[in-house]
């Protein structure tokens, strides 16, 4: 298994809890009953997600048999270079290079690349703030995103976007957005256009779960589906909202069924399988393509790193971390492609060793980006 490198900070070990205290001394209100419900049931069974992970390794087994051998290799390319890139994010935010918030994809490769390399090259995406990976995914160079990271005028938007703004209309990427559930309103928008253009583009759009407690995400899913929007609504559940789990938040966990109350396509996916993720947007691609109809796919996976580079993480367990970290998205891939005879380990060192040269190449280039100019100050701002 590979090693992920977690900051210490970023998970606790159980302890009895102030919540679980109160409860069993029959003193806490209903909700603390709740909350110690959830805090004791966050010890997990590694077995039981060996297992799992055994299962799910046969059915991705199939589906890299029916794949064309050139995209499976870019696949697991990009999904390495996501990983290298954002361990880098991660050692130069700690070195100072980066300001403000940065929120890293570990974990959640596996989406980003099944869903986005399914789509044609003028197919148009739009995210949250966890966007260096799909960034990279949908064209814009390592170079210009860590650039953009850097605060440096070689960024994708010139530095003035930082980590949650990545954009560039050339690759139709359309960000980046620090609000959360935003971006749903302007994806469903875009999908509208697209329509009404005739343009034949499909719209992928991303958010997490936290997002779908906004009023956002139902008055566009109703929309998208009442007015037939060629939109991918892509709910990617880390099970997280920051220090919040879906758990706590969330009244009924199946965030796929939600879509039934506008009569939309629905799909659940294992996030954690590159293949199935695969699949499954090509089903939705084509209800968009052809009939010009929205899908919601909700595709858990987990976030192995905090919320943000500044979370203490003292929300959940090593032991839960470790349970996902079996089903690490990028083992699970190798094996399976290994085990088909697709690739071996001499190809996975190439590849491996391709991605930590395009890392070092997009850290040179962001250190010896300029900053921009003061002349362009007030440049490309609307407000
Ligand atoms: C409208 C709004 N409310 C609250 C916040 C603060 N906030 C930033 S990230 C976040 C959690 C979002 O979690 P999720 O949508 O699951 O995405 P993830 O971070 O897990 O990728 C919150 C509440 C915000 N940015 N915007
Ligand atoms: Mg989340």
């Amino acid at each position: 298994m590979e090693e992920l490198n977690l900051p210490k900070a970023a998970t606790r070990t159980k302890t009895e809890t102030k919540a679980a205290k109160i409860s069993k001394n029959g003193k806490g209100s209903p909700l603390d009953a709740i909350i110690a419900k959830h805090e004791s049931a966050d010890f997990v069974d590694v077995e039981q997600a060996k297992a799992e992970f055994k299962k799910r390794r046969a059915s991705q087994l199939e589906s890299i048999k029916k794949t064309d051998k050139k995209l499976l290799r870019s696949m697991l390319y990009q999904m390495v270079l996501g990983r290298r890139f954002e361990e880098k994010c991660a050692e130069v935010y700690r070195m100072g290079k980066i300001g403000g918030f940065c929120h890293l994809y570990i974990g959640q490769e596996a989406i980003g690349v099944g869903s986005m390399m399914a789509l044609k090259s003028d197919d148009m995406v739009i995210t949250a703030y966890r966007d260096h990976v799909q960034a990279m995914i949908k064209g814009i160079t390592p170079e210009a995103v860590l650039a953009e990271l850097y605060g440096k005028e070689g960024g994708c938007v010139g530095g003035k976007g930082g980590s949650m703004h990545m954009f560039s209309k050339e690759h139709e990427f359309y960000g980046g957005h620090g609000i959360v559930g935003g971006q749903i309103g302007v994806g469903t928008g875009m999908a509208y256009a697209a329509k009404y253009k005739k343009s034949g583009q499909v719209v992928m759009c991303f958010f997490g779960e936290a997002a779908v407690n906004q009023g956002i995400f139902h008055e566009s899913l109703n929309m998208a589906q009442l007015w037939k929007l060629p939109c991918i609504y892509i709910c990617e559940n880390n099970q997280y909202g920051m220090g919040t789990s879906q758990e706590r938040a969330m009244s009924t966990r199946n965030i796929a069924k939600k879509a039934d109350a506008f009569e939309m396509a629905n799909e659940f996916v294992d996030g954690m399988d590159v293949m199935a993720v695969r699949e499954a947007t090509l089903r939705a691609i084509e209800r968009a393509r052809k009939k010009s109809l929205p899908t919601l796919l909700e595709v858990r996976a987990y976030r192995f790193m905090g919320h943000s580079m500044s979370d203490p993480g003292n929300y959940r367990t090593r032991d839960e971390i470790a349970k996902y970290q079996e089903r690490d998205p990028i083992v699970l891939f190798k094996d399976s492609l290994k085990e088909a005879k697709v690739f071996g380990d001499k190809d996975f060192e190439k590849i491996e060793q391709e991605a930590l040269a395009a890392v070092d190449a997009a850290v040179k280039f962001a250190d010896e980006s300029p900053l921009p100019n003061e002349s362009k100050l007030f440049t490309d701002v609307y407000a």
